[in-house]
C-alpha cells in the first residue's frame, strides 16, 4: 500500500508502514486524550503504556497527531513526549484537521479526526477512552460530537469504554442508531458507562470474542455496509467508579461548566479536568485503566481481522 507516496501531508512511521504493506495488525490511537484529556505527565505515561500493550499483543501501534502541519501516522517516543508537553495544541476534528495541515499547526486528533486519518492510512482498528456524543442539554445547546457523524461514514472499528458518562447516553445511542452504527458491548448485556462497568441501558448487540467481532466486520464488508463500528468494553472491575457515585460528581462538574459559561470544544476537556479535581485523581486513574484495557482488546481484534482475511 503506497499510502505515503499518495499523500503529501502524511508521514507514516516506518514500523507502521512495514506492517501495513505486509498486512500485519495495526492499531491506531488518538491524541486529543494526550493534548486535552489528561494532565502531564500522566498523559505521557498513558500514551507510552498503551503502545507497549499493543506491541505485547502482537500488533503495531500508530498514535495519530498533527505535528507542525504534518499528519503523523505513528509517533516516535520523542515525538510522543513532545506532544504530551506541548502548550496550545489544537483539538482537531473533521472540520479543522486540514486547517492544521495548511497552517502548519500542532494538534491532538479527536476520535473523528483519528478515524478519518486511520482510514486514509489503511488502518482498520482504533482504540480510545470514550467517544464524544450528545451532551446533556443538547436540546438547548445543540452540542453533538462530530465523532458520531464520523462513525456513521468512516469504516474503522472504534474500541471504547462507551460514551463518556458526562454525556446523555440514551440520546447518543439514538443518533448512532440513526446513522447505522452498530454498538457492540464486549462480553456484557448492558452498555458500560466509561468510569463505570454498567449503565441502565441494554446492550444493542453483544459479542464475546475478538474473532466474533472480526467475523461481524467481514459480514458487514460482504454486504457492502460502509461506516464505523463502535465496540464498548467495560472498564476492569478493580478500576471502576460505580455509576451511583460517579453520577453526583458529574452533576457537580456540569454545574461548574454552566457557571463558567464553558461551551463548544472546551466542554469535554473542562469536564474531564473538573472531575479529576472533584474525585482527587480517581477519575484519571480509572480513565488510564480503561484506555489500556481498550488498547488490549483493539490489538486482539486487529490480530483476528488479519487472520480472517
Ligand atoms: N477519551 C478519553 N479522553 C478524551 C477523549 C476520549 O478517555 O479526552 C476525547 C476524544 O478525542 C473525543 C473527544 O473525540 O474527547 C470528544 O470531544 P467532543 O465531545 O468535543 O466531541
Ligand atoms: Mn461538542
Amino acid at each position: 500500500m503506497m499510502t505515503k507516496a499518495l499523500n503529501p501531508f502524511m508521514d507514516v512511521a516506518p514500523a507502521v508502514q512495514d506492517a501495513l504493506v505486509a498486512g500485519k495488525p495495526v492499531v491506531a490511537l488518538e491524541s486529543t486524550i494526550i493534548t486535552h484529556g489528561m494532565p502531564y505527565p500522566d498523559n505521557s505515561r498513558m500514551a507510552a503504556d498503551v503502545e507497549a500493550i499493543i506491541i505485547a499483543e502482537g500488533a503495531v501501534p500508530a498514535t495519530i497527531a498533527i505535528v507542525d502541519g504534518r499528519l503523523k501516522i505513528g509517533l516516535s517516543a520523542q515525538e510522543r513526549e513532545a506532544l504530551a508537553q506541548v502548550k496550545g495544541a489544537m483539538k482537531l476534528s473533521r472540520a479543522d484537521l486540514a486547517f492544521a495541515l495548511s497552517e502548519g499547526r500542532t494538534g491532538g486528533t479527536t476520535v473523528a479526526a483519528t478515524m478519518l486519518a486511520a482510514h486514509l492510512a489503511g488502518i482498520k482498528v482504533f482504540a480510545t477512552g470514550g467517544i464524544g456524543g450528545v451532551h446533556k442539554g443538547a436540546e438547548q445547546s445543540f452540542d453533538i460530537s462530530a465523532d458520531l457523524e464520523e462513525l456513521g461514514r468512516t469504516p474503522v472499528i472504534v474500541v471504547s469504554a462507551g460514551a463518556k458518562a458526562i454525556l446523555d447516553i440514551e440520546k447518543t445511542l439514538e443518533v448512532l442508531e440513526t446513522k447505522g452504527v452498530p454498538v457492540v458491548v464486549y462480553g456484557a448485556d448492558v452498555l458500560p458507562a466509561f468510569w463505570s462497568r454498567q449503565s441502565p441501558i441494554k446492550a444493542p448487540l453483544r459479542l464475546d470474542t475478538p474473532d466474533a467481532i472480526a467475523k461481524f466486520q467481514a459480514a458487514r464488508d460482504a454486504i457492502g455496509v460502509v461506516g464505523g463500528m463502535l465496540i464498548t468494553n467495560p472498564i476492569p472491575a478493580a478500576n471502576e467508579i460505580p455509576a451511583e457515585i460517579m453520577g453526583g460528581y458529574i452533576k457537580e462538574a456540569i454545574a461548574r461548566a454552566t457557571k463558567k459559561g464553558v461551551t463548544g470544544k472546551a466542554v469535554t476537556p473542562f469536564l474531564l479536568s473538573e472531575l479529576l479535581d472533584i474525585t482527587k485523581g480517581e477519575s484519571l486513574k480509572a480513565n488510564i485503566a480503561l484506555v489500556e484495557n481498550n488498547a488490549r482488546l483493539a490489538a486482539k481484534i486487529a490480530v483476528s481481522l488479519t487472520a480472517t482475511r
